[in-house]
């Protein structure tokens, strides 16, 4: 059975609509048939004190309750599926995933690395840095946040990130963390699957965590930090269909960064209502 967690949160981005896109993917999700859902309740706060870390607490609630929504979900044996809000409610559902199994493999696709620290952002907006705390860099107060399990940098495989911060750029480069470029996507396929294909085979277990901005801003302009250069929707089905029909590794994923708000003639929308179909199957 496929479990759906929402989480309607905007605070990882700074900027309101991913809880709007939240609500609508969660109404598609149920129009599909998937009805098992649980609503993540978001506080309702201002920004604090901690420029550095704008609305933490109210973040750090949220993604303990996705953390121990996710982790209940696979302990019971049930796939899934967590919908945001802004990416940083993939602190919560990965650290869900890897407190129920520390060996899994994180198929990130995103623009970005969102493996930034507060220290070193220059924007400061959370949903650029969970990944750096989930791996085990940073400050000691949000590495091993929800979980002591924390995220070996060979578990992860970044596909269609193209805007990356300095630090994240070193940190990639001196971890030799794997990345798939847009340029490759959008030119080999075979090569992309057969990376996808060799990553996989590491592990007993994937999570999926797809940022709707890996798509060309042309086609999904409905997201918060669009970049140029993404991949086509073509593409993407092609390794979503490659990834969850492979094998039945996949017993999480995250759908994030849909911002309504931002949409333009619906285009956003009508590629979500595809893609929830797609991951509808998982
Ligand atoms: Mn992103």
């Amino acid at each position: 059975m496929n479990q759906i967690v929402i989480a309607p949160q905007w605070y990882g981005a700074y900027k309101k609509g991913p809880e709007v896109g939240a609500l609508r993917l969660a109404e598609l999700f149920e129009m599909g048939g998937l009805s098992e859902q649980t609503l993540i309740s978001v506080p309702n706060v201002g920004s604090g004190e901690d420029h550095c870390m704008p609305f933490f607490d109210a973040i750090d609630k949220v993604n303990s309750n996705i953390c121990d929504a996710v982790f209940s979900a696979l302990s019971s044996g049930n796939k899934v599926i967590t919908i945001g809000g802004d990416h940083a409610i993939s602190w919560g559902s990965i650290s869900g995933v890897l407190k129920h199994n520390p060996e899994v493999g994180v198929i990130y696709l995103d623009a970005h690395g969102d493996c930034n620290i507060s220290e070193r952002s220059a924007s400061h907006h959370i949903h650029g840095m969970h990944m750096a705390y989930l791996m085990g860099f940073g400050e000691d107060k949000y590495v091993g946040r929800y979980t002591k399990n924390l995220l070996p940098v060979e578990n992860i495989l970044y596909v269609g990130a193209r805007s990356l911060d300095p630090y994240e750029v070193e940190l990639i480069k001196e971890q030799g963390i794997s990345r798939i470029t847009c340029d490759v996507i959008n030119s080999d396929m075979i090569q992309v699957l057969d990376t996808i294909s060799d990553f996989m085979s590491r592990f007993k277990q994937i999570h999926v965590s797809l940022d709707i901005d890996v798509l060309d801003p042309s086609i999904a302009p409905g997201t918060g930090v669009p970049e140029v250069g993404g991949i086509t929707e073509e593409a993407l089905h092609e390794v979503l269909d490659f990834i969850l029909t492979k094998s039945d590794q996949v017993k999480s994923l995250d759908l994030v960064e849909y911002n309504p708000l931002l949409d333009i003639e619906e285009r956003t929308d009508r590629v979500v209502q595809k893609l929830v179909k797609t991951i509808s199957s998982l």
